[in-house]
Formats: structure tokens, sequence, C-alpha cells
């Protein structure tokens, strides 16, 4: 809302300084959510709702939270086991559920002759092609929705209060639970990809992609951090989660798709490990094996997907917990980034799997505490939802000194500094700044 106030104030400056203004055309347009298309509203309808499990109560949402970056809700599973519970109380799965947005942009799963890894897919372990074939699984997976069949599931959303919207997007007796069953449940998992993939959950407006649109600049430290991450004598980070954008300025996703076992170690608390016999026939001993089970190889055994680091750090309050990693061993991007630094030398648990671990990439990047930190600095602008406030060129919530020093030094050149579109930063940005100054 501060736009609207400043507006007014920023128009009278410039009025004051003789200037042209033309306002707002650098603002980016803030708090406006994206309209859905009737396919992508069905989907958001159906992954919220909560009927659509057995008991009732869960739905996609429960563990993919929007404001917790579309993964796990609750501070203390996360600070704890990581699992979610089922519908089913007391049924936990095994791992930690990944972020469901900018899944969309996951390859379908196949095998890359060249470069000889496998790449793509959903889960973990890649064991869905892509998100409608992921889709079909919760509703039916006993440690999550619970639903006994595909036909539950479809009664479910036959008897839900946007199933008309499920007949005007597919047509009329496309909600058909008997004879069509099989492809009503593809298109409700077609609905819920079509949702996955909108610019709603993909909305590429955190203050890196800002900072790529030539709109703000980042913190000293922020920017120091971006150099690590990229550095390959330096964290790496890049090297499995590229930050460059793609060809075409397409925004990068903060993972390349591939797989490796980086060694992380077993989270004792995941409730899984006591799961009963039916579930979890080796107990305690159970040892997530990741990729090397659907592809059936061994040198792919303890393999996970590389997440993206998009939202990463995106919670609903500042001292909700996240979980990190397929079963939420680490707890904060702290740790994350101390054990890349120092897994290979200092006293951390060994590997939930000791086999195929990358040694040659990580686990002894010799960063100094500073670079950690400023590591973490970067992890944090990757946040959804930032906005551009005009004046605010570092983002740091404060137009200062330090926003001057920017102005000044970008001064009769172009960049985020340039408030007023014209081009060039010069007298009339100088002039909106100071109008804006929060101090
Ligand atoms: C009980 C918690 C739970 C519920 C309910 C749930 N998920 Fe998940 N989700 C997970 C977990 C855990 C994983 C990872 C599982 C694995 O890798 O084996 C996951 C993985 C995913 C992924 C893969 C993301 C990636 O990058 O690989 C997507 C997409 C997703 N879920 C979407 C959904 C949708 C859509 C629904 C509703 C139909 C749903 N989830 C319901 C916990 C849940
Ligand atoms: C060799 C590839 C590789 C490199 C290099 C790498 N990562 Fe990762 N990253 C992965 C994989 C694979 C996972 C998932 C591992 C698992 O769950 O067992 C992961 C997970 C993460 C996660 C957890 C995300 C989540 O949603 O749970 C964060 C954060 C992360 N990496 C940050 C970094 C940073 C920071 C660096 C540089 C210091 C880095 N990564 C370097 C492959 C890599
Ligand atoms: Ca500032
Ligand atoms: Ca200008």
């Amino acid at each position: 809302m501060h736009r609207l106030e400043n507006t007014g104030r920023l128009a009278a400056i410039g009025i004051l300084a003789g200037c042209a203004l033309t306002l707002a055309t650098r603002t980016v347009a803030a708090g406006t959510p994206p309209k859905l298309t009737p396919v992508e509203a069905l989907g958001k309808a159906l992954f919220f709702d909560t009927n659509l499990s057995t008991p009732a109560g869960q739905s996609c949402a429960s563990c993919h939270e929007p404001a917790a970056g579309f993964t796990g809700p609750s501070s203390f599973i996360n600070a704890h086991g990581a699992v979610m519970e089922g519908a089913v109380a007391g049924l936990f799965g095994k791992r930690k559920p990944p972020s469901a947005a900018y899944a969309t942009y996951s390859p379908d799963f196949g095998f890359d002759r060249r470069r000889r890894l496998f790449v793509g897919g959903q889960f973990w372990d890649g064991r869905a092609a892509n998100t409608a074939e992921q889709a079909k699984e919760p509703f039916l997976n006993p440690v999550e929705m619970a639903n006994r069949d595909a036909g539950t599931v479809c009664l479910a959303v036959k008897a839900a209060e946007y199933a008309p919207l499920f007949e005007a997007v597919y047509g009329p007796g496309s909600l058909d639970c008997d004879e069509g069953l099989e492809l009503t449940y593809q298109l409700i998992a077609d609905a819920i990809a079509a949702y996955e993939a909108s610019e709603e959950v993909n909305p590429f407006s955190s203050k890196y992609d800002r900072y790529l649109d030539g709109l703000v600049y980042l913190t000293p430290e922020e920017a120091a951090g971006l150099e690590v991450f990229n550095a390959p004598d330096k964290a790496n980070c890049a090297a499995c989660h590229p930050s460059d954008p793609g060809p075409g300025g397409r925004k990068p996703l903060f993972t390349d798709f591939t797989y490796d076992n980086i060694g992380v170690p077993k989270n004792p608390e995941n409730p899984f490990y006591a799961m009963p016999r039916s579930i979890n026939p080796l107990g305690p001993a159970w040892v997530d094996l990741g990729l090397g089970v659907t592809v059936e190889l061994d040198d792919e055994l303890g393999k996970q997907k590389v997440p993206t680091l998009r939202n990463v750090d995106k919670r609903p309050s500042p001292a909700f917990v996240k979980a990190y990693m397929h079963n939420g061993a680490l707890k904060s991007l702290e740790e994350v980034v101390h054990f890349y630094n120092t897994r290979d030398v200092e006293s951390w648990p060994s590997p939930e799997y000791g086999e195929n671990v990358n040694d040659e990439e990580l686990g002894d990047l010799g960063l100094s505490p500073d670079e950690e930190s400023a590591l973490v600095a970067f992890l944090r602008t990757l946040s959804d939802g930032f906005e551009v406030m005009p004046g605010d060129l570092d983002g740091s919530g404060a137009i200062d000194g330090r926003d001057l020093g920017l102005l000044l030094g970008g001064w009769g050149g172009a960049g985020p500094a340039d408030l007023d579109g014209d081009g060039v930063v010069g007298t009339a940005d100088l002039a909106i700044l100071v109008g804006a100054w929060t101090g």
C-alpha cells in the first residue's frame, strides 16, 4: 500500500524539482495475484480441498503450504521428524515434503545419454514422470490422503461445490466416476498439474528475480553471497543449483534436476522408523536409498533429486522452523551451509547411506564464517513476494544513505537507480529518492 501513498508524495517532489516524472514505469505491480485460467482455478480448488482424503481433513496444501514455500506447514514437525502425518492419525511416510512450487519445470524423468545421468521427474527419488503423474499418488497413498481407490476420490470431487467447474473445463459428463473413472482421475491430476504450472504457484517474484530484472541491487552481503555461491573455487553451489538466467532471460530454477548423494545424515527422529512392519518392514534399520530403488541400479543408491532453492527461506513467521534435505535432518540455512562447508572436516554424523557420496564438489569448501553468512544472506533473497519500494535501491526495507550512495555510484548510467525509467540515472531520480527518504 505504500506505493499509493508514495505516488502523491513523489509526484509533488517531481514537480518541485521541475522534472518530468513517469511514475510507476519501473515499479512492479505488487500484491495483485495473477488471474487463474479455469483449469488452473479447478486445480487450485482440488489442491486445497480437505475432503479428498479418508478420513476427510487433509489436502495437498496440508503438506505443501504456500506460506511455507509450498512445503510442510508445521514448525514443530519440521523441528523434529520433518515428515507430515497422513490423514490416518499415527501413520507417517518416510520423507519431508519438497516444494510443490517450481516442480512443474522438472523435465519428464529420463536418462541423459550425453551426460550419462538421470534427470527430471518428481519426488526425491524420481519415481513419478511429471507433476500430473505425481498428483495421482498422494490420494491413494495409505500414509498420505489414504483413499481406498480412485473412485472414492472421484465421488468426493463430484460432491464438491466446484464440481460444475470441472464439467465447465472438461465438458458435460466429464466428471464420470463409473466407466470413465480412469480418464476422470487423469483429468483431476491434469488440473492439479495445471495449477502447479500457474503463475500463482511460480511467480518468480523474489528479490533475486527483481535484481535480475535490474530493479533492485543486492546488499553487499547478499552480493558477496551470490559470488561465493557461484564460484567453482568457493562454494560451487551453482554446479547443481544453477543461478544464472537461461536462454532468452529465462529465470533460473536453482536446480538442474539431477540426483546426488551429498551425504546427509539420517534424521533419527524420522517417524518412519517406528511405523508398523506392514508399512516399514525394516523398522529402525530402514535406509532411504533414493533414486537407486527407482532405477534399480547400485550406482544410484542414496541419490536424491537436487531440490530448487527458491523459497528455501520462505516461512510464515521469523521463528518458524523449516526442515531441509529429503529427511529434514538439517534445521536452518546456517546449518545447511555449514554442512556443505565442513562435512568432511568436522564431526558430522555419518551419511544415511554411505556409498556413492559426492566428495568431489562439497564437504570441505574452506569457507570463512563471513562467507557462510553471506551465502545464507543470498539464499534469503530467493523468497517470492518481494515488493520493490521505489528508492529502496538495495531492497533493505529502508531508504537511506546506502541507497543514496548506490544512486550516486550509478550516476549517468542505467540500472535500478533509474527510478523514473528514462534510461539514465540523474537529478530526477535523485529527487524521487530524496522524496521517499525514510532514513
Ligand atoms: C501427508 C503429506 C503430503 C500430502 C497430503 C501431499 N504431499 Fe506432496 N509430497 C509429500 C512428500 C513427503 C513428498 C516427497 C515424497 C517422496 O519423495 O517420496 C511429496 C512430493 C510432492 C511433489 C514432488 C516435488 C518434487 O520436486 O519432486 C509434488 C509436486 C507434490 N508432492 C504435490 C502434491 C499434491 C498435488 C498433493 C495432493 C494431491 C500432495 N502433494 C499431497 C507430502 C505430501
Ligand atoms: C553436487 C550437487 C550439489 C551441490 C554442489 C550443492 N547442492 Fe545443495 N543439494 C543437492 C542435493 C542432491 C540436495 C538434496 C540432498 C538430500 O536431500 O539428500 C540438496 C539440497 C540442498 C538444500 C535443501 C533444500 C530443501 O528444500 O530441503 C539446500 C538449502 C541446498 N542444497 C543449498 C546448497 C548450497 C548453499 C550449496 C553450496 C554451498 C549447495 N546446495 C551445493 C545437490 C547439491
Ligand atoms: Ca535501502
Ligand atoms: Ca532516470
